[in-house]
């Protein structure tokens, strides 16, 4: 029996990369005079890489091969320090908004008594925000389990916050939904024996969701409803709580 839904945060409960994420590394390396700017092309590359810091010392070493200080890694940690401090502001802000269908999802799906829980590579203070900002603070504990990047040895695509929001909540993972927007994400989903439905972003739309159930643009409205990309044709045409049974029922 279907008894709980684990969504992955960065790209699937809202499109922040490009609006929150990206400008918040922006501003932190303009912050600390730094000379540094990414662009959007440059991002959509380094996004392959999951988790802030490990992005900033993939382009560290990629793109800044001459760039010396004595202690990389706590330099790393302080610009990602600015740069989440920066994505708080902007979330704080109000001007990232959860995607299509996220809202109504969640609702519906507390409604009729499934488990909600969070697997994401992100820190757990983007975690809460964006939630408090969007959904209203007495929606933290809709979430029973958040599974944030450092609560974790290895982040996506390793299994490993997948794996810990499974224990946590003490699921099987036949017991449950993930819902996920990246090929890193889906592999991280699989590698702990979920089952995923994909919404993309324009980050991941050129990836490949080999295993997926279903890859759509979005969740859906009522009255805007989701297009399929890959998938069973369907007559829903948003992710209503009985499409997401029908799936698993499916592919059990
Ligand atoms: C996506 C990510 C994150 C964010 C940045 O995470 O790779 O690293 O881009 O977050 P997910 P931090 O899709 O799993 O939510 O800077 O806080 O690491
Ligand atoms: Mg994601």
């Amino acid at each position: 029996m279907l008894k709980a839904l684990i969504f992955d945060v960065d790209g699937t409960l809202a499109n922040n990369e490009r609006e929150g994420h990206l400008p918040a590394f922006n501003l932190a390396f303009k912050q600390l005079e730094l000379d540094w700017m990414w662009s959007e092309d440059l991002y959509h590359e380094l996004l392959k890489v999951t988790g802030g810091r490990e992005r900033l010392k993939h382009y560290l070493n990629k793109y800044q091969p001459n760039f010396v200080c004595e202690d990389v890694d706590a330099w790393i940690a302080q610009i990602h320090r600015q740069k989440t401090l920066n994505f708080i502001d902007l979330l704080e802000r109000g001007t990232i908004p959860l995607r299509t269908g996220v809202a109504r999802l969640i609702f519906e799906a507390k409604a009729a008594g499934l488990r909600l829980a969070i697997a994401t590579t992100t820190s757990l203070v983007n975690v809460e925000t964006l939630i408090t900002q969007t959904l209203g603070v007495e929606y933290l504990s809709a979430f029973e389990v958040i599974g944030a990047g450092d609560m974790v040895a290895q982040k996506k695509p390793a299994s490993d916050v997948y794996d810990y929001v499974l224990e946590k909540l003490n699921l099987a993972p036949s017991e449950c939904m993930a819902f996920e927007d990246s090929s890193n994400g889906l592999v991280s989903a699989s590698g702990a024996g979920l089952k995923s439905i994909i919404t993309l972003t324009e980050y991941t739309q050129s990836e490949t969701f080999d295993g997926a159930l279903v890859v759509l643009d979005h969740l859906g409205e009522p009255n805007t409803p989701f297009s399929m990309i890959d998938g069973q044709p369907t007559a829903h045409t948003c992710v209503s709580v009985d499409y997401v049974q029908e799936l698993y029922a499916q592919y059990r």
